[in-house]
């Protein structure tokens, strides 16, 4: 019992409650469910800088063996996935969203569930590191009410 209070209290908090470093802040940090035996995850959210411009640089968590920073590009007509060494948080909003830029878990330990959190630390070239919690959404998931669904893209 208390430790579903916990969790709902800690989903609440990740959801709800902005993390901030600094002049930026992230809000609604999601994770698409891993299917099947998938080893790799992608993480989503949304930056918003207040500030001047930022960088994030790198991330960090122990879902998987390591986390990179990918984008998205078109080439020859096929989606491919590309590691960028960094992404810029210039003063206003910056999206990572499934098709685009997002946090990468390659390698992952063990499935991401449905329902479940784990915890993802954003770190900024100026305002340093930020601790924020995934919420893991179901498979095929695009983000906020899924009105935009695509169909599946294969990571
Ligand atoms: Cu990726």
């Amino acid at each position: 019992m208390m430790k579903q209070i916990a969790l709902a209290s800690a989903v609440l908090m990740g959801l709800s409650t902005p993390s901030f470093a600094g002049d930026i802040s992230v809000e609604g940090v999601w994770a698409r469910a891993s299917a099947g035996m998938a080893r790799a995850g992608a993480a989503f959210m949304t930056i918003k800088n207040t500030g001047t411009a930022d960088k994030l640089v790198s991330a960090k968590a122990d879902v998987s063996k390591t986390v990179e920073l990918h984008t998205h590009l078109h080439e020859d007509g096929i989606m491919k996935m590309r590691q960028v060494k960094n992404i810029a948080v210039n003063k206003g909003m910056t999206m990572l969203k499934p098709g685009g830029l997002h946090v990468m878990f390659m390698g992952l330990n063990e499935p991401l569930k449905e329902g479940s959190i784990f915890p993802l630390t954003l770190v900024f070239e100026k305002a340093g590191e930020m601790n924020v919690t995934v919420m893991v959404k179901k498979v095929g998931a695009m983000g906020m009410g899924d009105a935009h669904s695509h169909g599946k893209m294969k990571h």
